[in-house]
């Protein structure tokens, strides 16, 4: 197979774009395809600062690249989130990237800023790890974005990514979710915009991507995955997508130009409902928010030592 662009030998096939690339030209579709998604939906203006949320894996560390080759101020956040051994590795691979092109990189500890890790949240609100998680980097997020003055937050999530959470969604027909599934949450009272500049980029073409310009990434899958029902509609999707390449992009991309739009409504109203939290500041509809309440649940579930 020869590059769909320079006539060279192909190093990968993109099946969706039935089309091969060299090395070179691969990186450069990466670009275009991060370039296209930020203009396309008004993403990022000039002259704003964007904070990544990264995790050490090829998505996140992918797009901070990314988003720096394309001339974007943006630096880095880690969050730490106490899961094991996993964390302790993801965090080297997140300050080794960092620190290999100078680039900042902020660091939240959840254990020490919060007093709390995912495990304990979890086994504190009895759910599933992954909506803890969910809960207190959605947070955490925000809050360090906001206080460190940054105009857009961006995340790595990635087309089987949003495919992923678009069939959940769908399959529920959960009308506040799909509202608020869109490449972009605009900035609100207490938020600061939300962008995912990778939506046009499969897992398959970032971890090429990642090679072939040399990022070292963490391999292992967080070990809190297992059984988390994305990854069961992840593998449906592939299973489509094998038969015929190009669904999973027509399915979320439809969705993004034909559908949400009769969503954003609910999403619009529920955020109009939303009221400082009286202990972080944090926009909530709840008399406290739902982190708030997480962090005072896994604060009782610790045990206090008696005094001697
Ligand atoms: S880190 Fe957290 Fe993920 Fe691990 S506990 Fe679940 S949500 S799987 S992206
Ligand atoms: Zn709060």
């Amino acid at each position: 197979m020869k590059c769909r662009r320079c006539r060279e030998p192909a190093v990968i096939d993109v099946r969706r774009h039935n089309a091969g690339f060299c090395a070179g030209c691969f990186t450069r579709h990466c670009g275009e395809q991060v370039r296209r998604a930020i203009e396309d939906h008004e993403m990022i203006a000039p002259g704003e600062r964007v904070l990544v949320a990264v995790s050490g894996g090829k998505d996140s560390l992918g797009l901070w690249q990314l988003l720096r080759e394309l001339g974007y101020d943006a630096d880095g956040l880690y969050v730490g989130l106490g899961i094991g051994e996993y964390s302790d590795e993801s965090g080297d691979y997140a300050r080794a990237f960092a620190g290999k092109h100078g680039w900042p990189l902020l660091e939240v500890d959840l254990r020490d800023s919060y007093g709390f890790d995912v495990p304990l949240a979890s086994k504190a609100i009895r759910r599933a790890p992954c909506s803890a998680c969910g809960m207190s980097k959605r947070h955490v997020f925000n809050d360090a974005a906001r206080s460190n003055g940054y105009d857009v937050l961006a995340t790595g999530h990635n087309l089987d990514d949003e495919a992923a959470v678009l069939l959940g969604n769908v399959l529920r027909w959960d009308a506040g979710y799909l509202g608020r599934q869109h490449p972009v949450l605009p900035e609100a009272p207490g938020f600061v915009r939300k962008v995912k500049p990778l939506v046009r980029l499969s897992e398959r073409e970032l971890a090429a991507y990642c090679v072939l310009t040399g990022i070292d990434y963490i391999v292992e899958e967080c070990p809190m995955a297992v059984g988390n029902r994305h990854l069961g509609y992840k593998e449906l999707l592939n299973g489509i997508e094998e038969r015929s390449p190009g669904t999973k992009a027509a399915f979320l991309f439809g969705f993004i130009e034909h559908a949400h739009e009769r969503f954003a409504a609910d999403a619009v109203e529920e955020r109009e409902d939303l009221h400082p939290c009286p202990e972080c500041g944090s926009p909530t509809p709840a008399d406290v928010c739902a982190f708030c309440r997480l962090r005072s649940r896994a604060a009782r579930s610790i045990p206090v030592r008696a005094e001697t």
